[in-house]
């Protein structure tokens, strides 16, 4: 048995940041499948592991502990894992990095698939995407980050902060084209930031093993068809 269960769809997306947090810190987690998170889901939440609406699920065996929602579970495998900054202004601005990428998901896939992308809706949207894009710009700024040098909150050695950063820009880079053009130029130093992150021996190997389980999706469904339609 392993450390770790994680409960999220077979896509990268929500799940995508703790499957990187896991792997660059050396963990061993189990997968589970659609039937089984569906029959969670299905359990009335006093029956639930921890009540919840929708994964990701972590399971910490070793510490026979159960969290749901994205942003707590990167701080706790962040805790857990000793990848958080040691001052209570990096750890909290590790949360912050975190609901700030579950924020640009949700605004990406229109929350999670209500509405679909038109060309209409996408134009009008891209500046509010490159304020997202200079937000962690300008936090990175802030700690010295550079495209070729530094992390997030000018810690020593790259943390939760910077694997979620990377994951959320760098998958967005890898699945939409358009996106990844406005990022190179909107945000120099994440884009720096999320290419050297990549590189890191574990990051490079779980984008591979991603890229085959999930056979190139980012969020699956209807609403990534209308995604690759305007920023593919
Ligand atoms: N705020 C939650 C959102 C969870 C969520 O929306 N999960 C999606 C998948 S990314 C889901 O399957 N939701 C099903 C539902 O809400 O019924 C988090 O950050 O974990």
């Amino acid at each position: 048995m392993h450390e770790f269960d994680l409960y999220y769809w077979p896509v990268p997306f929500r799940g995508q940041f703790l499957r990187a947090i896991l792997a660059f810190a050396g963990a061993r987690w189990t997968e589970h499948d659609v039937d089984e998170i569906a029959a969670l889901m299905e359990r009335d939440p006093a029956e639930q592991p921890i009540g919840f609406m929708g994964p990701p699920i972590l399971i910490d065996r070793e510490g026979d502990f159960v969290l749901s929602q994205m942003p707590s579970i990167a701080v706790y495998l962040g805790e857990r894992l000793g990848l958080l900054p040691d001052a209570p202004e990096g750890r909290a601005r590790t949360a912050k990095v975190a609901n700030d990428a579950n924020d640009v998901i949700d605004e990406l896939t229109l929350d999670g698939g209500r509405e679909m992308w038109t060309q209409e809706k996408w134009d009008a949207f891209v500046p509010r995407l490159q304020k997202w894009m200079r937000i962690f710009e300008a936090l990175g700024a802030r700690h010295g980050l550079t495209a070729d040098a530094g992390f997030l909150l000018g810690t020593a050695e790259p943390g939760v902060a910077d694997i979620v950063t990377s994951i959320l820009w760098s998958t967005l880079d890898d699945h939409f084209p358009k996106i990844a053009t406005l990022g190179a130029q909107t945000a120099p130093a994440i884009w720096g930031l999320a290419r050297r992150l990549q590189e890191t021996p574990p990051l490079a190997a779980l984008k591979q093993k991603s890229l085959s389980d999930f056979g190139g999706a980012y969020c699956g469904g209807e609403i990534e068809k209308s995604l690759r339609k305007v920023a593919g």
